[in-house]
């Protein structure tokens, strides 16, 4: 008996080494699937799921130039947001001519000394120290075009920072190293992430490189929209050039930034925070649809596009009882 217990015993041993290897095989065979079918979910998040019956709408195709920096452009992008043209404005029209002109007759007055009250020219120098109305001049016009540039500055400053009205579209942007991550809360849309696209992926869809993405940020057009910003690990920042949204994204802070797109497109922007080594690698694409479209992608999304918070009020206001 003892010796039939020993050979079992011995027996088990020995094949025990053979179920840790299988089961070890098993578990590295499974790894790389999960990892793969992972990826491939993340490549596909911009698709509707299965389970959802409406599909979302085609991916909009962007327009050479527009929502992006354009060849050999200098000076500011061509704006799709009120501020942003009235920022433009101020830069093109006010501040620009005003520095030019300024330069100029600077550089002139030097010219002019120079040539003028050189030692051969002017041998005996004058030894003039005040001239009132010359000391009144200088002093009055620069305040005159200090004031003249104030005004729409500081209205611009103001409609920057108007805070969101209260029927705007809630978006949670959120950096990370290195990619961006949405969530709409209203509308019941958990946080989905944006990567930039690979080169040869970006191109053969007809994108810039560097600022193409896989899951665009999809927003309706001629709502106000109100940016919820906020970082992960470091402080990133959330820019669009076109669209005049630049805001930091700080970790453990709420900032806030709010803007209506005037025109459908394609907008894209990069990451404006020294923020690691993929900095320059974390781009921003927003997809600007027309309002009923815009549902659709919601719902395609599994989303309500009324809103959550309007669809309780509602709910509750069904549940209150009636007075009398
Ligand atoms: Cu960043």
């Amino acid at each position: 008996m003892k010796n039939l217990k020993s050979s079992l015993l011995a027996a088990l041993l020995m094949v025990a080494p053979l179920f840790v290897v299988s089961h070890q095989a098993t578990a590295q065979e499974a790894a790389p699937a999960a990892t793969e079918s992972g990826s491939v979910a993340a490549d596909n998040a911009a698709a509707p799921v299965e389970a959802v019956a409406v599909p979302a709408p085609a991916r909009m195709k962007p327009t050479q130039g527009i929502g992006m920096p354009r060849a050999a452009e200098f000076g500011i992008q061509e704006q799709f947001s009120k501020t942003g043209q009235q920022a433009r404005w101020i830069h093109d029209v006010l501040l620009l001519p005003i520095i030019t002109a300024i330069s100029l007759l600077v550089l002139a007055l030097m010219l002019y000394i120079v040539v003028r009250y050189r030692r051969a020219a002017n041998p005996t120098p004058s030894k003039t120290s005040h001239n009132t109305f010359i000391e009144i001049l200088w002093t009055v016009v620069p305040v005159i075009i200090l004031l003249i540039i104030a005004v729409p500055s500081i209205s611009l400053i103001a409609e920057q920072y108007k805070p969101a009205p209260k029927d705007a579209l809630t978006v949670k942007v959120t950096g990370y190293q290195w990619y961006w991550g949405y969530e709409y809360p209203d509308q019941g849309i958990p946080e989905f992430v944006s990567n930039m696209l690979p080169p040869e992926k970006a191109l053969a869809s007809g994108e810039p490189n560097l600022l193409a993405v896989d899951n665009r940020l999809v927003l309706p057009v001629g709502r106000p929209i109100k940016f919820i910003i906020t970082g992960a690990d470091v402080i990133h920042a959330f820019a669009v050039p076109s669209l005049w949204v630049k805001m930091d994204a700080v970790p453990g802070r709420l900032n806030e930034k709010s803007i209506t797109i005037e025109k459908p497109g394609v907008y894209y922007g990069q990451c404006s925070e020294l923020c690691g080594v993929k900095h320059a690698f974390m781009p921003i694409a927003i997809e600007a649809l027309p309002p009923e479209q815009f549902d659709q992608w919601v719902r395609s999304q599994g989303g309500n596009p009324a809103g959550q918070a309007k669809t309780q009020a509602a709910a509750n206001d069904a549940a209150a009882p009636a007075e009398i």
